[in-house]
């Protein structure tokens, strides 16, 4: 294991994502106790409820665990402030440019970890000191830059100097090893975990979830400039049409089209709503298939990645 993750107390190289309204303080829990890395999800929730899932994750859990911070959010101060007083162990930020927080978590002793898409936001954030950037592909659920895993991480992994974790696309143990011999130092991920026992969404996304194929995600918000990627079902459908109407018009005005997407994760967490509910979830979900624990996700998934590591040896090949 790298120096960064060891330093991290994990057993495993892996990031549970901090997936907003979904990944909660037992979530983060059950991930953390099982070895890898919990993180809590801030999404656009208020800072007391922030600080309600990170109480819920010190009481179940002595392990270190992550906070996200999403930078979109109308309470990113306050969530701030909550995070910098609960002194969790490490923080990801994402859908944005952290740079004005990074010296506050570092004065706090919190490890700061930004979500970057590009090589362009990687190098900033090296350059003013971040612990270590996850960087990730467009494969992945919820708000997503431009660029894939394969062509991101290998880049980002040359233009830094500090450890990149591998995010976006990674469901089992192939994709682990795939994203190290990228020259990753672990993976972050998020779809697989929306399938763990421990995962309390509404039954009808997690259901969803299991029966998704491969090609059963669509993008959202790619004219508004927030693109995030979701599984098809009615209200994803319906978003693009009235999406793709606004962006025809003269001038567009994407007001009204925002409103149907405002709180339309949280409806799908907590009602299971595909009329007006968005399913958040990664293009791996085809490969989701079981609902199992989370202690089962991280030891298959690092056996997995250990036998195909093993199986890569050039000779095999070449
Ligand atoms: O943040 C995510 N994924 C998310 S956040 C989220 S909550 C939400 N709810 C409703 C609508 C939209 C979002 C759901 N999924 N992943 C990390 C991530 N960050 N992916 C891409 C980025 C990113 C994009 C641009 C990070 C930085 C960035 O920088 C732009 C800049 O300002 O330089």
């Amino acid at each position: 294991m790298s120096p960064f993750m060891q330093s991290l107390g994990l057993k495993y190289p892996i990031f549970q994502g901090g997936m907003a309204w979904v990944a909660n303080g037992e979530l983060a829990a059950a991930v953390s106790n099982a070895g890898g890395l919990g993180i809590i999800g801030s999404g656009h929730a208020p800072a007391t409820v922030v600080a309600k899932e990170i109480a819920t994750a010190k009481a179940l859990t002595d392990k270190p665990f992550g906070v996200n911070v999403m930078l979109l959010s109308p309470h990113v101060e306050e969530v701030v402030q909550v995070i910098l007083q609960a002194h969790v162990a490490v923080v990801t930020t994402g859908a944005g440019n952290p740079a004005k927080y990074i010296a506050a978590f570092k004065a706090a002793g919190i490890k700061v970890v930004p979500v970057v898409p590009s090589v362009g936001l990687a190098r900033i954030m090296a350059r003013i000191g971040v612990d270590a950037v996850v960087a990730e592909g467009m494969e992945s659920g919820g708000h997503i830059g431009s660029m894939t895993t394969m062509t991101l991480v290998p880049q980002v992994v040359d233009a830094v100097d500090i450890p990149v974790i591998a995010a976006g696309g990674i469901g089992d143990g192939r994709g682990v090893a795939a994203a190290l011999m990228l020259g990753a130092a672990g993976v972050q991920m998020g779809t697989r975990f929306l399938a763990a026992k421990e995962c309390h969404i509404h039954e009808k996304y997690k259901n969803a979830v299991l029966k998704a194929k491969d090609i059963d995600t669509l993008v959202t918000g790619a004219y508004i400039g927030h693109p995030a990627r979701v599984l098809k079902n009615k209200m994803s459908r319906q978003f693009l049409v009235a999406e793709k109407a606004a962006a025809l018009q003269d001038d567009p005005d994407f007001t009204a089209v925002e409103e149907l997407g405002n709180g339309s994760l949280r409806r799908a967490v907590e009602t299971g709503d595909e009329v007006t509910g968005s399913y958040m979830a990664g293009q791996i979900a085809g490969l989701i298939k079981t609902e199992t624990s989370c202690a089962t996700i991280l030891q298959e998934t690092a056996a997995q990645a250990q036998a195909c590591l093993q199986k890569g040896q050039a000779e095999n090949y070449f």
